[in-house]
């Protein structure tokens, strides 16, 4: 079935009620840390105080012979045990070196480098007997230089031997040659350097894992919030523990947000493992908030400075980008290509640059690991040429939008010079729908009723694009990384025509369950409610990639409707065999196969039943059952894009910023429920909103303490930061996937920060304001105030 025939189907773009949310809101959800298993005990985590230090030695004589002290296991432990934890993505440096890839142990071997790094691991009857044990181990360190910035790192003590300048790789994308000679003779140049803050994702659940060794079967299980838990599993049993991979069970139950930060293969998963067949019993940990903010991995953290290229008519000429990125103490499993292949490669935007140039240098820190924080690179990206757009428009005397018009892209497909070739778009269309309904014509009356109150009101552009539907195998695998992206769906149909539905891709508060229901009800015709969708268990799902990259509906909602196809194929033969004609002769819509030209007809649940019950059956011709599986490898990403407006008032006595109004036009392609998509753009509004104004991790530079490690240092946006969003959207289905749609999961907090920060620069430029860095707080905002006027 053709994308623009799905679209029709009943049940496609309907807001039908998230299935999940009963259990959800009745308080039956049911979270890592709600599991408790026979024979369980608990483990907590010794973590280094210090951002860089030699451990001399671990005394952890007293704290073993605690009260339910069952075993503390240090790095000497594990040491030739297990091999450290893998980065997933290999990027090649610009002289054709592979990146630095320093071994990232479970626990400490020797030296810590960053506040957080795993020292220890208590295992003891209660949390409490661990917590207490924890605290009377003795590590004596040796202090070391910390590093926090990436600006210093070239000059810091080296945190690893194999990397001694701390670089992990410098990579490139573009011509050179070809951007600096359109440069030399350019008309204008906008330049502008920037920090992309590093953020911390704080989903509402912390992580949590159990992990029980069975010793009758010789297997393993693990419960762990996360979101991807056959990857989870790959890693760990072919990198790390060298295990047989059907001898682990990985299963990620609900799980309450995850952001990207819950992608990983972390050192605690590991451990616990690993412990759980040395102790003979399951382990349970489960990470407090503060913990979280040292332990979970960060995101962003970039310092750029950016050239733009324009001839007098603010035509985009060429781009020059220059990056470094701070990957923290170690490799996370996506964290060298976030920087590269997620960042560089959005450089293009929505426009018709010809030239672009971008160079990425990443380094080591002592901070914690950074990897994929929703967007993942794009919300780097949008930030940098977003604000040069408006830059430079404001530069040559032209408006936001028309700078923006005059360079946007308008035939498709559309070869960017940074690799990517976009499929579809409407970008023009999503610009004139966003001025309408963010009524931008009344926007000087209420500049100027706010002047009257002796506020500044600004207006603040940003056209996105994001390559989401993460990731054709073969470009991938060209680009670095070390497993295919595909997804894999099975459909089982039951003998009185319900169906569930095992997915590869998982849901944590994306609403799968509901939007999957819907693709296979649609297919099939049959009710919503009549279609079950299993995820997160690699005992029950045959495989599967993940969530992440909002790819689920795209890649993981295509392995379905191959499968669909699939069933769709052989119930029509056992159709055309219950109506005595010909397999080509059954036409198959709304649940009911049709003889053509006949209004001879059976049901959809009657085909089931005839799959299980097949008395009269050509079994030499048709086996019994009606369950397929499919696995889809997209040919190419999906290219979500939109127009967000953003209008801000600014109290110039206190640098006070108020989000007054905000308009979002996005296109997603064919939505499949437009309550669900509407939902996962009001969240990643609220979170890169939150990185445009409050949120930010700040690392001592002395010490290399994270200062910003609590809530109450750390700004979360609430919602009476916010006006109620006015949300729209324009449709370009997507031209390769069967479903015509594009992922939404993202698109919020990619394309909303440098909207909020050009409003503010707008609010503030004709007080002489020409630059501002996210977040923009209170004090900032006053101080670039007071600077600006002396
Ligand atoms: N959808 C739709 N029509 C479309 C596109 C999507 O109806 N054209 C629906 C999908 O069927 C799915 C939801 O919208 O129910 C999101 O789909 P998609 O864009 O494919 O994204 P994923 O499901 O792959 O989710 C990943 C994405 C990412 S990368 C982050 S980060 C993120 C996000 O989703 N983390 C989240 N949204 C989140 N929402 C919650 N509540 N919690 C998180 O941790």
């Amino acid at each position: 079935m053709g994308a623009s025939d799905f679209a029709k189907l009943p049940h496609i773009g309907e807001a039908v009620r998230r299935k999940e949310d009963y259990r959800f809101l009745s308080g039956n959800g049911q979270y890592t840390d709600d599991i408790n298993l026979p024979n369980q005990r608990h483990a907590v985590f010794v973590r280094s105080p210090h951002a860089h230090a030699n451990i001399r030695g671990i005394d952890s004589s007293r704290a073993a012979t605690m009260p339910g002290v069952a075993k503390i296991f240090t790095g000497q432990d594990i040491a030739g045990k297990m091999n450290g934890l893998p980065c997933g993505w290999l990027i090649t440096s610009t002289d054709g070196t592979p990146m630095k890839e320093p071994p990232h142990p479970v626990l400490a071997q020797g030296r810590v480098r960053y506040v957080g790094d795993h020292v220890a691991m208590v295992v003891a009857d209660t949390p409490e007997q661990a917590r207490n044990a924890a605290e009377a181990i003795e590590v004596d360190y040796e202090v070391l230089p910390a590093v926090v910035d990436v600006r210093d790192a070239a000059q810091a003590t080296a945190l690893h031997d194999i990397a001694p300048d701390n670089r992990c790789y410098k990579w490139a994308i573009g011509d050179k040659n070809a951007v600096d000679a359109v440069f030399a003779k350019a008309a204008h140049v906008t330049k502008l350097d920037l920090t992309n803050n590093r953020l911390v994702a704080n989903p509402m659940e912390p992580r949590a894992v159990v992990a029980a060794f069975n010793r009758a079967s010789d297997e393993y299980t693990l419960y762990v919030a996360n979101q991807n838990p056959h990857v989870e599993r790959l890693l760990m049993t072919a990198f790390v523990l060298g295990l047989p991979e059907h001898k682990v069970r990985v299963i990620a139950p609900d799980v309450g947000g995850g952001f990207g930060s819950k992608i990983y293969l972390y050192a605690e998963d590991v451990a616990l493992t690993w412990a759980s067949k040395q102790l003979n019993c399951a382990i349970k940990w489960t990470c407090d908030r503060s913990e979280a903010f040292l332990a979970d991995a960060h995101g962003r953290d970039h310092v750029t400075h950016a050239e733009l290229a324009l001839d007098s008519q603010g035509k985009f000429l060429a781009l020059r980008v220059k990056t470094d990125a701070n990957l923290g103490a170690y490799l996370s499993t996506f964290a060298s290509a976030v920087p590269t292949i997620l960042y560089a490669t959005l450089l293009a935007g929505q426009y018709t640059t010809p030239q672009i140039y971008v160079e990425v240098d990443a380094w080591f820190t002592n901070t914690t690991p950074v990897d994929a924080y929703r967007g993942a690179g794009r919300p780097e990206a949008t930030y940098v040429l977003e604000r040069l757009a408006t830059r430079a428009a404001w530069e040559l005397g032209l408006p936001q939008d028309e700078i923006r018009e005059r360079n946007f892209i308008s035939q498709f497909p559309y070869q960017t010079p940074v690799a990517l070739q976009y499929d579809v778009g409407d970008y023009h269309g999503a610009l004139f729908k966003a001025n309408a309904l963010a009524d931008v014509k009344g926007f000087e009356q209420r500049r100027k009723e706010s002047e009257a109150k002796g506020l500044r009101r600004g207006l603040g552009y940003s056209s996105y694009i994001e390559a989401c539907g993460i990731a054709p195998s073969n470009i991938a695998g060209a680009l670095g990384a070390r497993a295919g992206l595909f997804e894999c769906g099975e459909i089982r149909v039951h003998p009185t025509g319900s169906v569930t539905v095992f997915t590869g891709s998982h849901s944590h508060g994306q609403g799968h369950e509901t939007t999957f229901a819907q693709v296979v009800a649609a297919r099939l015709g049959i009710p919503v409610e009549n279609v079950d969708v299993v995820h997160g268990d690699t005992g029950r799902v045959p495989f599967g990639m993940g969530t992440y990259g909002s790819r689920s509906i795209s890649v993981g909602g295509a392995a379905i409707m191959k499968a669909l196809d699939k069933i769709e194929a052989k119930a029509k033969k056992i159709a055309a065999h219950l109506m005595e004609t010909g397999d080509g002769d059954v036409e198959f819509s709304n649940g009911e196969f049709v003889v053509k030209g006949t209004d001879k007809k059976v049901t959809f649940g009657q085909v089931a039943l005839t799959a299980y019950v097949p008395h009269n059956y050509p079994l030499d011709k048709l086996e019994p059952g009606l369950n397929e599986t499919a696995f889809y490898d997209p040919t190419n990403f999906t290219f979500p894009a939109g127009t967000y407006i953003c209008e801000v008032e600014v109290d110039p006595a206190t640098g006070k910023v108020r989000v007054d109004r905000f308009t979002a036009v996005d296109d997603f392609g064919t939505i499949i429920n437009p309550m669900i998509v509407q939902g996962q753009v009001h969240g990643g509004l609220v979170q890169g909103i939150g990185q445009a104004l409050l949120e930010q991790c700040v690392y001592d530079k002395d010490t290399g303490q994270l200062m910003t490690g609590s809530f109450m240092d750390y700004t979360m946006p609430r919602a009476d930061d916010f006006p109620a969003f006015t949300l729209d959207t324009v449709c370009t289905p997507c031209t390769h996937n069967p479903l015509g749609t594009k992922g939404c999961g993202e698109a919020g907090a990619i394309g909303s920060p440098p909207a909020v920060i050009n409003a503010v620069l707008d609010a503030l430029r004709d007080l002489g304001v020409k630059d501002l860095d996210m977040p923009a707080t209170p004090s900032r905002v006053w101080e670039a105030i007071q600077a600006a006027k002396s």
